[in-house]
Order: structure tokens, then sequence, then C-alpha cells
């Protein structure tokens, strides 16, 4: 029997992990994955888990890029659906109405730092490495890399990234703002996860607010930016969970919060 190219592991009834599942090609997205990855987010969202943390199987690698094998004979309007159906994939990613975590445990390349791009947090081991290696085989990133690393890092770091290909390690990374928090080889994904039950301690319709209105600060202009906060703002006020929370705050007590 194969392998399924992903796997959900059920932590809690809050917390999923989905790892990418082809370790003897270093998980490299093929379009079965892609497919896969997209029914495991769908899954996730049916369950109602609020942290999603994604990973790559075994020690060497997060996901190594696009398949390459998968790629080489493709022609234009094949390529162009094949960037667009991950783009589509990694949007459903970007937009979870829950917290996404990348545990980066070894190469990140290509579609695979794209992958974590697409999460809300990175925490990666010091044994990983991350690239755009793109136009070093002809072609350029095409599940996001061009739009996200630059709303990262700034035009000019971008461009030297993606126009070089060349590959960085995790403490550049983190000193580029591209990955939260660098840890020991071995350690990202229970990393990822303690960083998911720090924000699983807060008011679960709180976080995802927040998680959308700074998401429109690289989309929107300032201005609107801050009406858009005003009206999450207000909404929070239409939950039960704000209810709780101020009123433990003022009882001195944990607040027990239901996500409603
Ligand atoms: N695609 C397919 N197979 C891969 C990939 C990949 N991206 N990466 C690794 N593999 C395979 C290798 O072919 C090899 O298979 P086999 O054992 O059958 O020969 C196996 O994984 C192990 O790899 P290596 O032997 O190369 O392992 P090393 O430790 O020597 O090297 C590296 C590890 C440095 C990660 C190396 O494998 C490498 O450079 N891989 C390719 C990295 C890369 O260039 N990634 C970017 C791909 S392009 C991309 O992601 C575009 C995204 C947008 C797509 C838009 C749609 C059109």
């Amino acid at each position: 029997m194969t392998e399924p190219v992903v796997l959900v592991d059920w932590r809690s009834d809050t917390t999923a992990i989905v790892t990418i599942n082809r370790p003897r090609a270093l998980n490299a997205l093929n379009p079965e994955v892609i497919e896969k990855l997209a029914e495991a987010l769908a899954g996730c969202q049916r369950e109602k888990i609020r942290h999603v943390v994604v990973t790559g199987s075994g020690d060497k690698a997060f996901v190594a890029g696009a398949d390459i094998s998968v790629m080489k004979n493709m022609r234009r309007g094949e390529a162009r659906h094949f960037a667009r159906r991950g783009q589509r994939v990694l949007h459903l990613l970007s937009r979870y109405p829950g917290v996404t975590i990348a545990a980066v445990n070894g190469f990140a390349l290509g579609g695979g730092m794209e992958l974590a791009m697409a999460c809300d947090l990175i925490v990666a081991s010091s044994n990983a490495r991350f690239g755009q290696p793109e136009v070093g085989l002809g072609v350029i990133p095409g599940f996001g890399g061009t739009q996200r690393l630059v709303r990262l890092v700034g035009e000019q770091r971008a461009r030297e990234l993606i126009l070089t290909g060349r590959r960085f390690k995790t403490d550049e990374a983190v000193r580029l703002g591209i990955v939260l928090e660098m840890v020991e080889p071995g350690e990202a994904l229970d990393a990822a996860l303690g960083l998911a039950e720090r924000i699983g301690a807060n008011g679960p319709k709180a976080v995802h607010y927040a998680k959308e209105a700074i998401r429109l600060a690289t989309e929107l202009d300032l201005e609107i930016g801050l009406q858009e906060e005003a009206e999450y703002f207000g909404l929070c006020f239409d939950t039960v969970d704000q209810t709780e929370g101020m009123a433990a705050f003022l009882e001195k007590r944990k607040a027990e919060f239901k996500g409603r």
C-alpha cells in the first residue's frame, strides 16, 4: 500500500499537524500533494481546528520545492495552471480561520519556502536551509514567492534573494524577518506546538480577527486599514469571549474562552 502524501495528525480538539509526506523526494510538491493539502485544510476547518502546524516528513527536508520531474515537460498552459492551483491552495492556507505555523525541519526551497511563507508564523531548526532557487532552473517562483517575499523583506532583499537564487541559513532568515524563531535541530515541531499552545490561551475569535486585521496592513492603505481595524474591534464586542475575557480580568481569574 502506498503511503498518503499528506498526513493529518489530530493532536487535540484544537490543534492538528499536517505533514507533507514524500521523504524520498524531499517532500517535493506534485499535483497530488497540492490536492491532498487542500483536502487536509478543508478537513481541519470542518473539525474547527484552531491551530494548524505544517511540517515535512523526515529529518532532512521541510519541502525541497515543487516537483522538478513533474514540471520538466510542462508547456506554458500547464505550468500556468499548476502555478495558479498551487497559489490558490496556499491562499487557503494564508486565509485559514485559525493560526497556521510552519515547523521547518530542513530544506525549505522554492515552493517549500513559499509554503512556509503562506503560514502565519515560521519556526525553523538551525539546520534548515531557505531559498528561492527557481531562476537557476530557468523558471521563477510560481507559488507566491515574488509577492510574499517582497512583503516580508522588502523589494531590495527580495530581488537579491530571487535573482541570485542563493540558499541561506535559518539565522539569516530570522534576521530578515522571514522566520520568527530558530531552534535546535529536531525541535521545530515541538516549538511550533508550544507557540500554538501560547496563542491558544487567548480568545479564539480575537486571535482570528487580529490575524485578519494584520493581513490587511500589507494590502491596504493606512487609513482604510485603520477603519478595518475598528470594524474588527467592534466585532469582538459581539462575542461571548469578550464578555468572558474582561469579566475574568476584573474577577482576577483565568478566562474560559468558548470561541464564540
Ligand atoms: N523535485 C523533485 N525531486 C526532488 C526535489 C524537487 N524539488 N528536490 C529533491 N528531489 C529528489 C532528488 O531528485 C533525489 O531523488 P533520487 O534519490 O531519486 O535521485 C532525492 O530527492 C534526494 O535529493 P538529493 O539527492 O538531491 O539530495 P541532496 O542532499 O544531495 O540535495 C537538495 C538536497 C539541495 C535540496 C537538492 O535535492 C536540491 O537542490 N533540490 C531541488 C531544490 C530546488 O531547486 N527547488 C525548487 C524547485 S522549483 C519550485 O519550487 C517552483 C515553485 C513554483 C512552481 C510553479 C508551478 C509551475
